[in-house]
């Protein structure tokens, strides 16, 4: 299990700021635009409680706080409860949160406690970076390279197959490969005989997970997985559009998913 570090989480603002960017120059929209427009929700007002969690591996330097400092950045009124766990909950419920987020070392949520609805940090990040990558207004094809068919990744596949388009995934694990290719029709990608690609999908835990042959000028990459999959040298050398940020894009996605 990949955790976050409080280094990864390290100027979030500036990190946000520059995803925005970047995914502006893909799709057109802002973070909180592809979020609106593929959600088809709009925030009003929703007070967010967000909850320390202490189990397992315990409390992680600055995510609290970069949760606080996300939603925020996108519009949403929120508190950190002073307590953790149990009585953290109880906390946020008392003061007023209409939407708890809270994570332990397995699951982040998103609980809407008015409609009740529930969201999970894995799916919602794999589609939502999908859904960016698949708006990549210069894309030459209809053809997506995914690597890493996990917990995000498996989601985000699933997500371009509903989208019409045509998925080669790749997962260094032969049985996920195998479980994606059959229940999604996906077409295994073999790197011993690479393409390239317009639209490339990342989740992995890994660095240097993309090969430089599956690469075509200003491509996109649209990557949660931490580290980063593709090296700066190789994002110079073929003007690669990046869209990777640690929390952030994949929060927004989780919270307009419950509204
Ligand atoms: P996971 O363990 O469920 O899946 C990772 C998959 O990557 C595995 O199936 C593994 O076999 C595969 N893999 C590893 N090395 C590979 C390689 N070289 N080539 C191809 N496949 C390879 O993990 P997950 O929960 O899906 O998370 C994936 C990554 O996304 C992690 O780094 C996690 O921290 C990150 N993440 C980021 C965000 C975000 O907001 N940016 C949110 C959630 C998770
Ligand atoms: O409250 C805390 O400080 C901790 N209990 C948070 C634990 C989060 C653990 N999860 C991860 O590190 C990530 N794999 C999931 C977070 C999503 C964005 N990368
Ligand atoms: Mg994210």
């Amino acid at each position: 299990m990949a955790l976050l570090t409080p280094e990864d989480l390290e100027n979030i603002n500036r990190q946000l700021q520059e995803a925005d960017s970047a995914v502006r120059r893909v799709t057109g929209l802002d973070i909180k635009g592809v979020c609106k427009d593929f959600y088809g929700t709009t925030p009003c007002c929703e007070k967010i409680g967000i909850v320390p969690v202490t189990s397992g591996n315990g409390i992680i330097g600055n995510f609290s706080a970069s949760l606080h400092a996300i939603t925020e950045y996108f519009g949403f009124d929120s508190f950190v409860t002073d307590m953790p766990d149990v009585s953290g909950y109880y906390e946020a419920v008392r003061n007023g949160a209409q939407i708890i987020l809270m994570a332990d070392d397995n699951t982040f949520l998103a609980h809407n406690l008015k409609n009740g609805k529930i969201a999970n940090n894995q799916p919602c990040t794999g589609i939502i970076y999908a859904e960016i990558a698949s708006r990549h207004l210069k894309a030459d094809s209809k053809d997506v390279l995914a690597v890493g068919l996990g917990k995000v990744g498996f989601p985000g596949a699933a997500h371009f197959v509903h989208k019409g388009f045509r998925v080669y995934g790749y997962d260094a694990d032969r049985d996920l490969l195998e479980k994606s290719v059959s229940s999604l029709g996906i077409i295994p990608f073999d790197p011993d005989n690479p393409k390239k690609f317009s639209i490339i999908f990342e989740a992995t835990p890994c660095e240097d997970t993309i090969p430089e042959a599956v690469l075509s000028e200003n491509c996109v990459i649209s990557t949660p997985g931490i580290p980063c999959a593709i090296s700066r040298e190789l994002q110079k050398k073929y003007g690669i559009e990046l869209v990777m940020e640690p929390l952030g894009i994949g929060t927004a996605s989780m919270l307009y998913s419950v509204l």
